[in-house]
């Protein structure tokens, strides 16, 4: 049967400090997105990107951003509904949904959609949790935030456009974790999310560690979503990220992963963000973002 893959940029930098990563998702339908994802019977819809409003077309009357809150959070709110909207249609159509971006806030859309007639479980590569709230925040950069905004923590308990309630806590797993804030993770330990640092995949291998992440984010779900942060690999392998951490998986390790993602078969819809051209080399990441969204996709050698 032909898969039907509706790609939907969602070209938003304003959850981030660092401006660029709106260009990720040119940078990854150059770096041959639809040639990558090409099998025999898989069709890329490609709906082109969201809207996002430039920050000279910003409303002047707006709050002005305040760390310790959350930054531009009504901007970012703006592209989470339509985004929401746009996966949440593709899954109806019983098409998979893949999203380009962006900085990470636009997960908060992703999981909502996703997750609006389903039971669904989440995993979350990334160096980091995205487990702040506005409370909690150093920098006040929702991309630090979607995680917990999906699950209702802190004010995001008064933010119905940014919760999912399809997603129990208990089958969300994130991966690869080697950069957290304090109280971020006090959050992290007091919530029965699952978390997997680097120190575990250095101790039980890349395959152990994502098989028990599997078996987490589809326990008793109608499906899986997986969101991809591209610094979840090491800088040397992902340059073009705006929050680099050393000590990320390698390239095989990514692949080894998200291979086992498309073998499992439950996998609903997929995320590739924080492609940063700007910071990047000969766009590497963005091709990077296009082979692993290949494997999490089912692509195979032989
Ligand atoms: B990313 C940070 F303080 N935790 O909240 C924050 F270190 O989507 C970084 O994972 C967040 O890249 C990184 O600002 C967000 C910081
Ligand atoms: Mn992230
Ligand atoms: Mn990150
Ligand atoms: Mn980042």
């Amino acid at each position: 049967m032909t898969e039907r893959i509706r790609i939907i940029g969602a070209p938003l930098d304003y959850g981030a400090d660092r401006r660029g990563v709106d260009m990720g998702p040119s940078a990854i339908r150059y770096a041959g997105l639809a040639e990558g994802l090409a099998t025999g019977d898989v069709e890329c819809l490609d709906h082109g990107d969201l809207s996002v409003p430039r920050a000279e077309e910003r409303d002047p009357d707006a709050e002005q951003p305040r760390a310790g809150s959350a930054k531009f959070l009504k901007e970012v709110r703006d592209v989470c509904e339509r985004l929401s909207r746009s996966v949440a249609e593709a899954c109806a159509a019983g098409e998979f949904p893949l999203v380009l971006g962006g900085d990470h806030s636009i997960a908060i859309g992703s999981i909502q959609g996703s997750s609006r007639d389903a039971d669904v479980g989440v995993l979350w590569f990334d160096a980091h949790g995205d487990f702040n709230t506005p409370e909690t925040s150093p920098s006040g950069n929702v991309h630090g935030m979607p995680m917990a905004a999906a699950l209702g923590h802190g004010s995001f308990v008064d933010t119905p456009w940014a919760n999912a309630p399809g997603v129990d806590p208990e089958n969300v797993a994130l991966v690869g974790l080697r950069s957290l804030d304090e109280e971020e993770r006090l959050a992290i330990r007091d919530s029965p999310v699952t978390a997997y640092t680097m120190s575990d995949i250095d101790e039980r291998g890349i395959t152990a560690v994502t098989e028990d992440a599997l078996a987490v984010a589809g326990d008793d779900t109608d499906g899986i979503h997986a969101s991809l942060d591209l610094d979840w690999l090491d800088p040397k392998e992902a340059p073009g990220v705006g929050t680099p951490v050393r000590g990320g998986v390698t390239y095989r390790e990514a692949h080894a992963a998200l291979e086992m993602v498309a073998r499992e078969g439950s996998l609903r819809s997929l995320e590739v963000v924080e492609v940063n051209p700007i910071l990047d080399t000969e766009n590497e990441t963005a091709s990077l973002a296009v082979e692993l969204a290949a494997s999490a996709l089912g692509k195979r050698i032989l």
